[in-house]
């Protein structure tokens, strides 16, 4: 038999306990949506707050409709509310209907800074975009009948600081005109743009579920026999001392596997399906699904197991190992080779408003091209992802919203502050999903400057201990000679564009450029397995030219060929003996807004492999071909001490 132990130890709960489950309904739970149209306004001299907007009947006209969720910045018109930097306030009356004794306003996200009032007074206030915050509604119900008036008012702030992720300075050139500077390439696509949700709770309820796969035991055909998971279970309320807990583990035909009564505790589960990622020889494609456990929790009063006073059910409990060699990626211990694309949450008119449609659509591409790895960049992206990439099996590289941090002041302590707190909603939300492997402290950071080394130095002893058996990833645009914060990291990423921000329609240089610089991040961190994190071209729909010049679709084909030959020579999958390449993710799916510039047609960074409406250009062509082939490439399982 052996054992397989995770690369980091489980990382009990008692560091970080408050993670945000996701809002669900059982036979306990209600929810209930709040999406739709709300009232809206620009608030363009800062004066709400001061003029109370958020005690009042109806927000101060002019008040437009405004969906949610949706960034508000496309869905008029008018360039003031496109271009809008600053306040922004959202209103809605609800009824509240006294189902249950605990009512829970959520708010899955918005961007960036938010202050929410409930009937007039304060209820929570929330620093960064992308991640959930919620506040408990009962305090806020005075009335004690059956159904309350309720009144939410929220203002929503996108203007970004130097201690804000990402980073940005408001510089204010006159009256009329403010330009928020930022060293990004997204637009700043701001408010609600995430779903608002009402859920129920118990008086006493389930807060908090950590899970995760401490060991799987093999046999000698690397047949799994037997897997241990760790868990631990927060339960909120007043009753929680005197509750009892059930944890279920119950595999997909409904038939419970394990089970325990303990708070903190392990199951063990024999003949264990494995969650496997998509896209390997061993494994399924990416159109078909990984398999699943649910995990049932149960709150209950001693003698009263079928009245119980909770039930929250996570449906997507993967069970697997990760483990980092100094040349591979193990995922059950067998090699895995990351080959996706890497996109951001964007899309017309909803900016980076989340839609099921898209979120759809999305994985729909991913099966079309065989890819099955995903970096969430630039930022968390909404949970509803990373629920389908745990079904499909697609693998995904957590990154946080630290970008553009290409300024000495943006090292500072007060960033390094924002930048932990961030790292732990995001890793309290997302450290369940089997489909999360990596974790992406920082895309492109200054990692040059003097000033980078202690504060990632710090950010890393931080998190490491928190990071739940993932591996910490730099994604960096730094060569290896002047970096000066690799060290501190497990995995390194590279972002490359070579032949498009250097050495102009110079194709013929990619192969041998990129091959050195791979081979000089080798040489200088051994035992750090590599992957390309970016490569890509802007590339114009239509736009043909034979030989390949840039922005057509020649180029961008021909750019990945060239990157390609450089990526196979030293693969990990294609040289399982001394390949140390770990994963390619071109940059990038869908072409997506950008703020306006000279090189932005239309405001819209070309590079992706589909057009902003999710058809292919020529090169997604080559991608989804050599992708498949990736599957006919048999991995072997190297046995290391
Ligand atoms: C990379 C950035 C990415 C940009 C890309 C580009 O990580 O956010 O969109 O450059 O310029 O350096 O297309």
């Amino acid at each position: 038999m052996i054992s397989v132990y995770c690369l980091i130890a489980f990382a009990c709960c008692n560091i970080v306990t408050q993670g945000l489950l996701y809002p669900i309904e059982t036979e306990t739970r209600q929810i209930r949506s709040l999406d739709g149209i709300w009232q809206f306004r620009l608030d363009e001299n800062g004066v709400g707050e001061s003029e109370q907007w958020f005690s009042m009947p109806q927000l101060p006209e002019p008040t437009i409709p405004m969906p949610v969720p949706s960034a508000f910045n496309d869905v008029t018109q008018n360039i003031t509310v496109h271009r809008h930097i600053g306040w922004v306030w959202y209103a809605k009356n609800f009824y509240l209907h006294n189902t249950a004794p605990r009512w829970v306003l959520r708010f899955q996200a918005a961007s960036y800074e938010s202050r929410v009032w409930i009937n007039g007074q304060s209820a929570v206030n929330h620093s960064g975009g992308h991640l959930p915050f919620e506040t408990d509604l009962t305090p806020f119900i005075t009335s004690g009948g059956n159904v309350s008036v309720v009144r939410v008012v929220v203002a929503v702030n996108n203007t970004l600081t130097t201690t804000s992720l990402p980073p940005g300075e408001l510089v204010i050139h006159n009256p009329t005109y403010r330009e928020l500077v930022t060293q990004f390439d997204i637009y700043n696509y701001a408010g609600i743009d995430h779903s608002v949700i009402l859920y129920s709770t118990s008086k006493s309820y389930v807060q908090d579920i950590v899970i995760d796969t401490q060991s799987i035991d093999f046999d000698s055909q690397h047949i799994a026999t037997s897997a241990t998971l760790n868990y631990s279970i927060t339960i909120g309320g007043t009753e929680s001392n005197v509750l009892r807990v059930l944890v279920q583990l119950i595999d997909a035909n409904g038939v419970i596997v394990a089970n325990n009564s303990d708070s903190q505790s392990r199951l063990v589960v024999e003949k264990p399906h494995l969650w496997e990622p998509c896209g390997m020889n061993h494994t399924h494609p990416c159109t078909e699904e990984s398999y699943l456990y649910t995990l049932q929790v149960t709150l209950y009063n001693e003698g009263a197991f079928n009245e119980p006073v909770d039930v929250y059910r996570i449906p997507y409990i993967g069970i697997r190992t990760i483990r980092l060699t100094d040349s591979q990626f193990l995922i059950n211990e067998r090699p895995f080779y990351f080959h996706g694309v890497n996109a951001h949450e964007d899309s017309d008119i909803r900016g980076t408003g989340f839609d099921d449609v898209i979120l759809a659509k999305h994985f729909n591409l991913y099966g079309w091209i065989h890819g099955n790895t995903f970096r969430t960049s630039h930022y968390p992206y909404a949970e509803e992802f990373y629920q389908l990439a745990d079904r499909f099996g697609i693998v995904v590289i957590g990154q946080t919203a630290a970008i553009g941090m290409n300024r000495e002041e943006y090292f500072s302590d007060r960033m390094l502050a924002h930048h932990k707190q961030v790292i732990v909603e995001m890793f309290t939300r997302d450290r369940n999903h089997p489909s999360v492997v990596m974790w992406c402290l920082a895309n492109e950071p200054q990692s040059n400057l003097p000033v980078s080394r202690p504060y990632f130095s710090a950010l890393v002893n931080f998190t490491q201990p928190i990071a739940a058996g993932r591996p910490l990833i730099l994604v960096t645009n730094q060569y290896a000679n002047n970096d000066l914060c690799m060290e501190f990291f497990d995995i390194i990423g590279i972002n490359r564009y070579v032949a498009w921000y250097s050495d102009y329609g110079r194709l013929d240089q990619i192969t041998s450029t990129i091959s050195q610089d791979i081979a000089s991040w080798r040489s200088t961190y051994p035992t750090k397995p590599i992957l390309v994190s970016e490569y890509g071209v802007d590339t114009i729909p239509g736009l043909h030219n034979d030989p390949p010049l840039m922005f057509t679709e020649e180029y961008q084909t021909e750019f990945y060929a060239a990157y390609h030959l450089a990526f196979d020579n030293v693969s990990s999958l294609l040289h399982p003996d001394t390949g140390f390449f770990i994963g390619e993710l071109p940059w990038t799916m869908f072409d997506f807004a950008t703020e306006q510039s000279t090189i932005r047609v239309g405001g819209i960074n070309h590079k992706g492999l589909f057009t902003r409406q999710r058809q292919p250009k020529a090169a997604a062509f080559l991608l989804k071909h050599r992708y498949e082939q990736f599957e006919y490439v048999t991995t072997t399982i190297k046995r290391e001490a």
